[in-house]
């Protein structure tokens, strides 16, 4: 037995651990490091538990290849990277490169030497179909962006700040924030707090976060339109704006003002059900009574209807209050990985990427950084024509379960010619796949820390690792980058890792595609290797430069067709209790939530995480499971416009009435779950055909508007 240093690899918190490998290398246990730089000695569950997570019985050691009547053969790598190429190559020449898709989930994207494969594996081909978990997560930030401008110095971080406000997020149990500690949020938070700090927490939820609030706004869910615009109608109205900033940076202030007057503190409280001293009180608190520090949205914003309008107005929050770093001013994280950039105290209009260029054959959608809209994936697989999507290759991604509109996600993936699913483990989706490649895991690779988000780290901080750990006795294992390398090499294709051309007929190795990674890091890549716990660079600080005297580029805080958004939500009547979704009535509203155990549909298959959560529950205020007449632990049906799923309820008095809390992720393929068993798929309550956002095609996956009925009593009338 040994104890060897390394980071975790389940989500983008990467966090130092110390793993106990026995005489074969493979882990016994993992522990934090009380000695890394950045968590400290902390961990979760999910991290804790990696022994579990890697030899866990669904765990797959060979490629498969699935046979005519559904079962499965064991093959080699070769073997199956041929016949794919084969049949990718068959595709190609017949329907043209953009039948070849491909879609990256948590498992792609938290990989140094794989992340930039697929995009490079896509731009060889020549297809566009390039689809991540982006655009069903948070891109309205990427369409706010797009739309307001942005700055191009930081947001003023959290270590000099006054105050925070978070809508809809959770980073205490999520661990992702813009603008906040990832690792180890709750010491974070508590230390914050004790140097004077103040949140405000918006959210149906009163959350882990929300616990340490100031003021704690519980609203419908679906309403973060309603508060930001009254947020700013306050603002506007009582001068709180920083005027100078808005003077000097802000094209059209008066357009905004005329835009959020009717988002009146009564209207407001009305619509959202809250109070309006309440919305009064943490306006004051943000705008008044606090000169540093910013407010942002989480996937409870990013997933609700009016998701880019609503993320809008909370960046027009933080544009109008002025909360960015000035000239002068120090950037906590400048980047270590990717190219330092200069940041100005300036406006940047980096423009409306969906607008230009490529554009859906379903929906005539366009792209953000380069991707396509998962929110039209199934339709672009299954609607025929010209540029059908025949082959997929899922990477790192549960597609089939993780998809809202289950059903008909796994409709489509069942209509492909060829599915390929690259993941470690016999998922929903591996079932659906006609050829599985299972990859080796995190401790069984080199890597290196998130380079694509490292700015969302609080220091400049990049750390390398090697494989530490042996893969299962017996595999035959790729790595990620390999798949794609074989397939390339195969069908004569030059890859372009990270715009770097890599040389086809050269040996390969991870190490020469973690370079390219960091090949703008301030030390050479051997010495990065050689920083055992990783290093903070922050010997060369970067501090924000004046604006360019050239520079006329103005945030545009009303554009139009956010004016006409929001006149449409004015317009909207809701009614609490009775909330119309496609001419049907509810009662309830659905919130989508994490959970510590598990990440996304992963870790179920960890026997001491399903031990402590068996399945997803309904989480809804006691009063309302009273009046249900049902207990906690009975079980109810709930129903959207979409689809109906079982689910065991939960009491939890911290939910606003009228909203049902749910975390995704759960349940087995459509026909084939049993409730106590698999947990319930929310993705079913969702529909793709309908309610996308025309913008990024976003499907709502929260603030689902939903009925619940006892179980026998639902029993009794099918
Ligand atoms: N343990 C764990 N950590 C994770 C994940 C996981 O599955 N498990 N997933 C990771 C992923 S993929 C992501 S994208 C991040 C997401 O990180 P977060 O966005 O912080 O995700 P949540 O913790 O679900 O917090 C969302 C909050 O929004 C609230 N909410 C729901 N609907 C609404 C609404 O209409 N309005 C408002 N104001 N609030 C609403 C919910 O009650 C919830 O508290 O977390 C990551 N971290
Ligand atoms: N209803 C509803 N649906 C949602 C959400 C919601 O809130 N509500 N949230 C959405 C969000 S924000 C996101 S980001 C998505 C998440 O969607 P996904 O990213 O698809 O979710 P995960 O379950 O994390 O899937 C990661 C997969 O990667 C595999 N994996 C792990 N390690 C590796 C590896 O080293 N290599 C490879 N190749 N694979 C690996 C895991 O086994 C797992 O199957 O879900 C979305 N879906
Ligand atoms: S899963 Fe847990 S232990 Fe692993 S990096 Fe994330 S927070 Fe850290
Ligand atoms: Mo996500």
């Amino acid at each position: 037995m040994r104890e060897v240093r390394s980071f975790c690899r389940f989500c983008m918190v990467f966090c130092g651990t110390q793993v106990t490998l026995d005489d074969e290398d493979h882990i016994v246990g993992v522990r934090g490091d009380r000695d890394d730089p950045m968590n400290q000695g902390y961990s979760c569950i999910k991290g804790l538990e990696a022994a579990g997570a890697y030899y866990a019985p669904d765990r797959l050691l060979h490629p498969l290849k699935r046979q005519p009547d559904g079962s499965f053969v064991r093959i080699t790598l070769e073997q199956a990277l041929d016949e794919i190429a084969a049949k990718l190559a068959e595709i190609a020449r017949r329907d043209g490169p953009e039948a070849i898709a491909a879609f990256r989930g948590a498992g792609a994207m938290l990989n140094a030497s794989a992340m930039a494969m697929a995009p490079a594996f896509l731009g060889a081909i020549g297809s566009h179909k390039n689809f991540t978990t982006l655009t069903i997560d948070q891109s309205a930030h990427m369409i706010a962006a797009g739309r307001i401008g942005m700055w191009s110095a930081p947001r003023q971080p959290l270590h000099d700040s006054d105050v925070r406000m978070m809508f809809g997020t959770n980073p205490l149990v999520a661990l992702t924030c813009t603008d906040f500690d990832m690792s180890n949020p709750t010491k974070a938070m508590k230390k914050a707090r004790a140097r004077g700090l103040k949140l405000i927490v918006i959210d149906p939820r009163r959350t882990e976060t929300a616990k340490f609030a100031d003021v704690f706004l519980q609203p419908y869910p679906g309403e973060d339109v309603t508060i930001a615009a009254g947020m700013l109608h306050i603002i506007l109205a009582k001068g709180w704006e920083d005027a100078a900033f808005c003077a000097a940076h802000v094209a059209d202030l008066d357009a905004l003002r005329t835009a959020v007057a009717p988002f009146t503190p009564d209207y407001v409280a009305r619509r959202a059900g809250i109070d309006a001293a309440d919305l009064h009180r943490a306006t004051a608190l943000f705008a008044r009574d606090s000169r540093r520090g910013g407010a942002l949205a989480g996937t409870g914003v990013c997933m609700a209807p009016h998701s880019n309008l609503a993320d809008h107005l909370v960046e027009a929050i933080n544009v109008v209050c002025g909360r960015f770093q000035r000239a002068g001013e120090r950037v906590v994280n400048p980047g270590v990985l990717r190219a330092r950039q200069p940041r100005r105290a300036q406006v940047m209009q980096i423009g409306r990427s969906w607008e230009q260029g490529f554009k859906s054959r379903i929906g005539n959608f366009g792209t953000v950084w380069g991707e396509m809209m998962s929110g039209i994936l199934s339709d672009e697989i299954l609607a025929p024509g010209e540029g059908q999507v025949r082959a997929l290759i899922s990477h790192g991604s549960n597609l089939a379960n993780i998809m809202p509109d289950q059903r008909k996600t796994v409709r489509a993936l069942e209509s492909l010619e060829l599915l390929v699913n690259i993941d470690p483990f016999m998922t929903e989706t591996s079932r659906l796949a006609h050829y599985i490649l299972p990859t080796v895991m995190g401790y069984e690779r080199p890597d290196l820390t998130m380079y694509l988000y490292e700015s969302l780290y609080t220091q400049p901080y990049a750390r390398y690792t090697p494989a530490v750990a042996a893969p299962p006795a017996g595999s035959d294992l790729a790595e990620d980058w390999q798949i794609y390398w074989g397939l390339a090499q195969r069908l004569g294709l030059k890859l372009e890792f990270d715009g770097v051309p890599l040389d086809m007929d050269a040996a390969m190795d991870a190490d020469t595609l973690l370079a390219i990674i960091a090949r703008h890091a301030p030390v050479p890549f051997e010495t990065l290797k050689s920083h055992e716990l990783g290093h903070i660079f922050d010997e060369d600080p970067q501090f924000v430069e004046a604006a360019d005297p050239a520079c006329t580029d103005r945030f545009t805080v009303a554009p139009d067709d956010v004016l006409a958004e929001l006149a449409q939500v004015h317009a909207e009547c809701p009614q609490p209790g009775a909330w119309e979704s496609n001419g049907e009535r509810f009662t309830h509203k659905m919130t989508s939530r994490r959970i510590r155990e598990v990440q996304n549909s992963s870790h179920r298959n960890v026997a001491a995480v399903r031990k402590r959560m068996p399945y997803n529950q309904a989480y809804l205020h006691p009063d309302e499971i009273a009046e249900l007449g049902i207990a906690p632990g009975d079980k109810i049906i709930i129903t959207s416009d979409a689809g109906s799923i079982p689910a065991v309820v939960a009491a939890e008095p911290d939910l606003k009435r009228g909203v049902i809390s749910m975390s995704h992720g759960w349940g087995a393929l459509p026909d084939d779950t049993v409730y106590e068993r698999d947990g319930a798929n929310t993705g079913l309550l969702i529909s793709t055909d309908r309610d996308l956002d025309p913008i990024n095609a976003m499907p709502r996956m929260t603030a689902i508007p939903v009925r619940l009925e006892p179980f026998p009593l639902a029993e009794a009338a099918e």
